[in-house]
């Protein structure tokens, strides 16, 4: 392959799905000296489990991926990439695209997985800009983070969620402020498909609580003004999902409420 591309299994720009029973190679040997590959894929779907990509670098794996949740940006410093991608008799989805540019390395041995030096001399080849891509079928919030900036507002996850999902939503309240969250609607399947909500800005924050079957979840508010929101479900039964509402108290509000005295 050259200094920089892109390929893609599936179409995900239409309605065209990977074929079955696929086994897809595609191997990143550059002829530049200490090369540093990076792959990046711009978006991800395939059947969680049985239809998955792994990517090696030289061969050592780097990691195996399927489902919706997109790998982003893998580093390999060995000199060359591995992508195989392998999928089973059933199940369909639209399937990945990926873009890779190679840069030449310092030639200092990297260590696994840590972020490669960027090289006074390097050859920075310029990525070529992939528009935003959906799958059809599949809700925005479960194929990226969306963003919720405004002070009050609602969000769902569709009438019911889907399979495999892993819907995240932040809102975004900024530096100071609150976020109450309040849900008006909520059926997720016992113990197997879960609604997370995080006080911060992803889910390495700390937990305020996680939420299975049909009981309405209690009103939570989150004090680090972000607040972040995860549906995750397993390979089969979905329910309704949920509907919930959210407001911001600001900066000024919450700091007022705080010094107001106790009852
Ligand atoms: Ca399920």
């Amino acid at each position: 392959m050259a200094a920089s591309g892109s390929f893609s299994a599936g179409s995900v720009l239409g309605s065209n799905l990977y074929g079955s029973n696929a086994e897809c190679n595609w191997e990143i040997q550059p002829s530049v000296p200490n090369a540093v590959i990076t792959l990046t894929f711009n978006s991800f779907a395939t059947e969680y489990v049985y239809d998955h990509v792994q990517v090696y670098d030289g061969s050592r794996l780097i990691g195996q991926y399927s489902g919706f949740n997109n790998p982003g940006t893998l580093t390999a410093t060995s000199g060359s990439m591995t992508v195989i991608f392998d999928t089973d008799g059933s199940v369909e989805h639209g399937g990945f695209t990926a873009q890779y540019t190679v840069t030449q390395g310092s030639g200092a041995v990297n260590p696994i997985n840590s972020l490669y030096p960027e090289p006074a001399n390097s050859v920075v080849v310029p990525q070529q800009q992939l528009p935003v891509v959906t799958i059809p079928g599949v809700p925005s919030a479960c194929q990226q983070i969306q963003r919720l900036t405004s002070t009050r507002g609602s969000f769902s996850s569709g009438s019911t969620y889907i399979d495999n999902a892993n819907c995240r939503w932040l809102i975004n309240a900024g530096a100071g402020a609150q976020v109450q969250l309040q849900f008006r609607r909520f059926e997720m399947e016992d113990f197997y498909d879960w609604v997370w909500v995080y006080d911060g800005p992803n889910d390495s924050a700390p937990l305020a609580g996680k939420y299975s079957g049909s009981s309405l979840p209690p009103v939570m508010t989150a004090t680090s003004g972000m607040m972040f929101v995860k549906l995750t479900s397993d390979s089969s039964i979905h329910l309704g999902g949920f509907d919930a509402f959210y407001s911001v108290m600001s900066a000024e509000e919450a700091n007022s409420r705080r010094i107001q005295p106790s009852p």
